[in-house]
Parts: structure tokens; sequence; C-alpha cells
């Protein structure tokens, strides 16, 4: 039974024209998700126990995951938990304001700067992976890469806004370009959300704290 599914993305494939194609949409998203979503249910089905389990908390203690499936977990529950994430993220030109821009200013000393080194680390990720910016315990940001699909929950973080640096990602439009690709990507994040996810990180963080 397949436990975990895809969704549709919440806009048209065309709707981050032109920094991010319809076609490389239609293929990550349909194809390259997809494969993620059932090869996770295809490994899940040999352990029933842990397909009612939500996949965060798979991602958050790997160790605790049968060998057996624990690598299709880490790579296609990762694949499945980062894409999750990162569509509804996605909105072209919206202002970057809120809460988080005012943490970031506050973090990396402006927000061109965070944009700097968002941009540096996404570009300085050796083969396949994603960046991130990430909340950790001590409510503080901070920007880091994982490799391949390897998810932000499996080190106890909380991702605020990621970027998929695989070639599937932008090959089509980009090719070995990834410096443009990175660029368009500040072009369609969807500021909105960001701060909505940085507001709730804050506010789990707080209560967190206050149950230690
Ligand atoms: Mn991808």
């Amino acid at each position: 039974m397949a436990i975990h599914r895809l969704d549709p993305l919440p806009y048209a494939y065309d709707a981050l024209e032109p920094y991010i194609d319809e076609q490389t949409m239609r293929i990550h998203h349909g194809k390259h998700h997809q494969t993620y979503v059932d090869k996770l249910n295809a490994a899940l089905e040999k352990h029933p126990e842990l397909a009612r389990k939500p996949l965060e908390e798979l991602l958050a203690d790997l160790s605790r995951v049968p060998a057996e499936i624990r690598g299709a977990v880490r790579n296609h529950g990762g694949g499945h938990y980062n894409h999750r994430f990162f569509w509804p993220t996605l909105k072209k030109d919206v202002p970057a304001r809120g809460a988080v821009v005012e943490a970031l200013r506050a973090t990396f000393g402006g927000f061109e700067e965070f944009k700097q080194r968002f941009a540096q680390a996404a570009a300085g990720l050796f083969g396949s992976g994603w960046a991130w910016l990430v909340m950790n315990g001590n409510q503080s940001l901070e920007i880091m890469t994982t490799p391949n699909q390897d998810a932000p929950p499996s080190q106890r973080l909380v991702p605020i806004l990621g970027l998929d640096v695989w070639e599937h990602a932008y090959y089509l439009k980009y090719q070995n370009r990834r410096p443009e690709y990175i660029e368009a990507f500040f072009h369609v994040i969807d500021w909105e959300r960001i701060d909505a996810l940085y507001r709730e990180a804050m506010s789990r963080e707080s209560e967190t704290a206050a149950r230690r």
C-alpha cells in the first residue's frame, strides 16, 4: 500500500518562467520527485510498522530504521522530504521582508551578505545536493549544505530555505552554469512562506526550550 504520495504543485508548471523553465519543472516534479516517493513506498512495504510514522521522524533517527531499508529511507525518504519542502517555497517576485529578513541582516551583517554566502555555499557544493538556511537548536540561523538527498532533520536542524542544486534541477536551461541558476533562484523565493517557516521554527524552539 502506498503511504506517501506526490502532491500536485501549488502552481502551474510554467509559473516560475523565465527563472525556472516549464520543462524542467515538469520533469523534476513529475519524474524525479515521483520516483523518490515510489521508491520510499517500496522500501516501507517491507516494514509496515514504519509506514505510519511521519517521514520527519524516520529521518530524525535513521539509526532506528532497519539496516536493510536505511539507505532507501535516507535517499528516497530524504528526496521526498526535501522536494516536498522545496516546491511550496517558490513564487515569483515576492519582496524580501518580514522577521526572517531582519534576522538574516542581524545574523549575516546584511541581506546582500546573506545572499552572497548562500550563493557561495550552493555554488561550492561538489556534486549533487542541497544548500540550506536552517535554524539550529539555539534559535540561530545557519547556512549549510547536504550531499545527495540528506535532509536537515537528520542533523536536528529545521529547514527555513532550501535550494536543490542537483543538475536535474537546472541542466536543461542552464547546463553547467550553476551560478546563473542560483542567481535566478533569488527571484522565485516566496519570502512570505519563508517568513512563516521562520516564525514557526522560532516558536517551536521556544516551546522546546521552555520544556528543558
Ligand atoms: Mn531535485
